[in-house]
């Protein structure tokens, strides 16, 4: 039987389960990879599973987006993540080193290999054909204590390219062009595969681009096929080793296919505060601009910046903003200041940011109040820069390198010629800010410092959920909504203090609310919880007494890391009965038979609403055990 790229990778990696579109299988990861601000929690319950060392090929642990260092805080995560990944045989990323993404990308991303990591963009990797999905961190540790990871069998959506990019266009503008046509909810359920002769014209970075903002989508991943493009990509990387070829047999099907002439795309922006709300630049050029910004997983490539220099070379940055630019590893600001181009970039103005996460995540460089900021990063949602009321657009590094010198909004196609800049035929490789663990590391001592806070666990959940409607949200709530992050970034790896600012932007009451009330349920519209995969945005309302999400529908991630913690994730069988449940109403599910119809009853209005879920019968012994961890622990012990 023929098939496309995305089941040949999971049919070779599939550990139980039918490949039939929505039925729960388990894949066999072969990789895995955690960042700093999750993997803390993640190694946390990686220990609590007792096992001596990763069942991985390979497993790096990468320190990214917690470099700001303040007080103690963060450091002591990065010594903790040190000492935990040689005591357990994983490759430490020291802070310095780069954006896990793009440093995965470069020195160990395989095509046709399986990677789980617990950042939503780790799909970033589909570039160099990886089957790479981002998780909750608990389903990153129970991939590195060797179990399965578990999914529904996604749908696939061929991508279909024609054509070439015209001068001025950026892969950004092609994953922007699809937000627009495919929504932030129009990939849930799905992987995007890349196929068609456009393909062969886009370079692997440009590649990983698209499938980076492919989490955008919701999509679960996004993939590209291996071919010559690759090759020349890992060569120039030193890794020829690593390269196969891979692509979807000739005749393979689709569940949908989305036609892409990449000749017909123009500059584009996404506008605040969605990543889909996507206009032309040449429909925004009355807009002046406060900040620029190049960098973060997205575009913060060797050629990224590479063009941006070239754009700005003699120039000087506009008076009314300020520039700055974070390379996205060692790989990439060293070859910038080699070939000169970091010199062309100060020369103009920019600010040199440490090349890590920083102001896509709100650490660092926050715009003036209601800027106008642009941002070759991938998430624009309301008061993630850090300022409540900066309007944050996310645009090509082409874009923003115009912007720069013109200090507002120019479509760069008015701007003369587009310099070319060639992939190298080699890059500069340095692993030396790798630490490669020993051997045996069964005598390393884990060191923790004050803020690494035990980890909570939750009871059994019982037959009767009650407790009251904490709050009640709209559509689209991303899990920088639940659980944000920026200042409070350094918590991660201490429940208690974090879990007081829990829905903080959105109802800053919530937290006294949920201590008061004790016990309690959320109630949300369409798309709950996109975004990211911090798991806090379960594991902390799970901490102040949430037993049960109701909505309209669930991101994949989210939803995931919602049975992860124990908190039954339902949705309302008919979504107008949302309109019946108002904050504080006492509410009640019956639990007992998870297989059976399941209501939810408001006490307080009299009513009783059909609600539905979409568990398989592990997530509901899981569940019922109250959560993944203590259910793992049981199995273990029997
Ligand atoms: C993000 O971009 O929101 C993050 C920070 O990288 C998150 C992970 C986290 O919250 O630590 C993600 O995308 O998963
Ligand atoms: Fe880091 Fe931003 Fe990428 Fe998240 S989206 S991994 S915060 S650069």
């Amino acid at each position: 039987m023929s098939l496309n790229l995305t089941r040949k990778i999971i049919k070779a990696h599939l550990t139980s389960g039918e490949m039939t579109a929505k039925s729960p299988i388990s894949i066999k990861m072969d990789q895995t990879l955690t960042q700093d601000a999750t993997g803390t929690m993640a190694y946390l319950q990686f220990e609590a599973l007792g096992v001596p060392r990763v069942r991985t090929e390979l497993s790096v642990s990468y320190v990214d987006h917690n470099t700001v260092q303040m007080d103690f805080k963060n450091p002591d995560d990065h010594i903790f993540l040190q000492t935990i990944a040689d005591k357990f045989g994983i490759v430490f990323s020291r802070p310095g080193n780069g954006i896990c993404h793009q440093l995965h990308l470069e020195r160990f991303a395989k095509p046709g290999k399986t990677l789980i990591g617990s950042d939503s963009h780790t799909p970033t990797a589909g570039g160099i054909g990886s089957m790479a999905i981002g998780a909750g961190g608990l389903d990153v540790a129970m991939s590195m204590a060797g179990h399965s990871f578990n999914l529904k069998m996604p749908m696939v959506v061929k991508v279909n390219l024609t054509g070439k990019l015209q001068p001025w266009v950026a892969a950004k503008d092609v994953i922007l062009e699809i937000l627009r046509r495919e929504t932030v909810k129009g990939g849930v359920g799905y992987v995007y595969e890349y196929a068609g002769p456009g393909v062969a014209t886009l370079s692997v970075p440009e590649r990983a681009t698209i499938t980076n903002m492919g989490a955008e989508l919701g999509a679960t991943t996004s993939i590209f096929p291996s071919d010559d493009e690759t090759r020349r990509f890992l060569k120039a990387q030193g890794r020829e080793a690593d390269w196969v070829e891979l692509k979807a047999d000739p005749d393979a099907t689709y569940d949908r296919v989305i036609d892409i002439d990449l000749a017909q795309v123009v500059p584009l922006a996404a506008c605040p505060h969605m990543p889909d709300v996507v206009k032309p630049i040449s429909e925004l050029e009355h807009l002046n601009v406060d900040q620029v910004m190049i960098g973060s997983c997205t575009n913060s490539s060797y050629t990224d910046l590479t063009r941006a220099a070239q754009i700005i070379k003699g120039k000087t940055v506009h008076s009314r903003l300020s520039l700055g630019i974070a390379p996205g590893s060692r790989q990439v600001l060293r070859m910038l200041a080699d070939e000169g181009s970091l010199s062309a970039l100060i020369g103009a103005g920019a600010r040199l940011l440490e090349s890590a996460c920083g102001p896509c995540i709100g650490m660092g460089f926050a715009p003036k109040s209601d800027a106008v900021a642009l941002r070759t990063s991938n998430r624009n949602f309301e008061k993630r820069s850090g300022t409540d009321s900066a309007q944050v657009y996310l645009v090509s590094p082409e874009v923003a390198a115009v912007a720069a010198v013109e200090g507002k909004f120019t479509d760069p196609r008015k701007w003369g010629s587009c310099p070319e800049v060639k992939m190298p035929e080699t890059f500069t490789i340095d692993d030396s800010m790798f630490i490669f663990p020993r051997a045996d590391g069964s005598k390393v001592e884990i060191v923790r410092g004050p803020n690494i806070a035990a980890l909570p666990v939750k009871e059994e959940m019982s037959a009767e959920l009650k407790g009251k409607a904490l709050i009640k949200v709209g559509d689209n709530i991303t899990t920088d909504h639940i659980m944000p992050a920026g200042q409070y970034l350094p918590l991660r790896s201490n429940v208690p203090e974090y879990a007081k600012h829990v829905f903080e932007g959105v109802d800053r009451e919530f937290y006294k609310r949920a201590v008061e009330m004790k016990k309690g349920m959320i109630i949300g519209g369409d798309n709950y919880g996109q975004g990211s995969s911090r798991e806090h945005a379960a594991l902390c309302p799970m901490y102040l007494g949430v037993e049960a999400v109701v909505c309209k529908s669930f991101a994949r991630i989210h939803l995931a890391n919602l049975v992860n913690f124990g908190i039954l994730p339902a949705t309302f069988k008919n979504p107008a009965d949302y309109d019946k449940i108002d904050v504080g109403d006492e509410l009640r599910i019956d639990v007992g038979n998870l297989d059976g119809e399941l209501v939810i009853e408001n006490l307080s209005k009299g009513v009783k609403l059909p609600i539905t879920h979409t568990l398989s019968d592990e997530d509901k012994v899981i569940l019922k055990a109250g959560g993944r961890l203590s259910f793992a622990k049981k199995q273990s012990a029997v």
